[in-house]
């Protein structure tokens, strides 16, 4: 494979999951940073490689591939022996599809409303968050504690792709979710702490 190409706008969005898969693989990648205060992903330029005008966008053997957890998957699958994805007739493969998928689709969703009040005032971003703590993360955290209170890893028992998703979404809102959950404090300490993490800068 050419070497791995990563727009994004700084480590800290979600190209962190792509970045911290690659430093988990050992395979080297090149990152393309974007100016998100000049709307540099708002450009001509950026939007003919995504007209979502959204970051992450890979570049995989010239092939264009956008959508963060598209891309932990495909590079998942590319490079399938490394292991940080069960195997296709693993008893784990099921689970490991449904938690990419509650990340991706059920934690963001939660949030989707407050970040939505980005630039808005702090009273009204506030109440937002209220509303996320009072409705929408007790059964996240119930959900997320039925696994991990005696479980090292979201899945099976190594560290997959499912890691990094679940891992990269905790810090949402404030982190009002590791508030409420010891469970979820350490194994959030557990992820954080992995160097392959700490390389890719995910959590500043
Ligand atoms: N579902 C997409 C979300 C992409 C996304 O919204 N990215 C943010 C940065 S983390 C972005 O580019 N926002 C700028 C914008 O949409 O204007 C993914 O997981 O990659």
């Amino acid at each position: 494979m050419k070497k791995i190409l990563i727009h994004s706008f700084a480590h800290f969005d979600r190209s962190g999951r792509v970045r911290w898969l690659l430093e988990e693989m050992n395979i080297p990648y090149e990152d393309k940073f974007w100016d998100n205060k000049s709307r540099a992903h708002k450009t001509p330029e950026f939007l003919a490689i995504n007209p979502m005008g959204a970051m992450p966008v890979a570049e995989l053997d010239g092939q264009v591939v956008t959508e963060s957890t598209g891309i932990v998957l495909a590079l998942c699958d590319r490079f399938s022996e490394m292991g940080f994805a069960p195997a296709l007739d693993s008893p784990d493969r099921a689970l490991y599809f449904q938690w990419h998928s509650f990340a991706a689709t059920t934690m963001e969703m939660a949030f989707a409303g407050y970040f939505a009040t980005r630039g808005a005032p702090a009273e009204q971003r506030a109440a937002e968050l209220e509303k996320v703590k009072k409705e929408k993360a007790p059964e996240i955290v119930a959900m997320l504690e039925k696994r991990l209170k005696d479980h090292e890893f979201i899945v099976g028992n190594s560290f997959t792709s499912a890691d990094i998703l679940v891992a990269s979404s905790l810090p949402y809102g404030e982190k009002i979710l590791l508030e409420q959950s010891p469970i979820l404090q350490g194994y959030w300490k557990r992820m954080s702490e992995r160097p392959a993490a700490k390389r890719a800068k995910l959590f500043g």
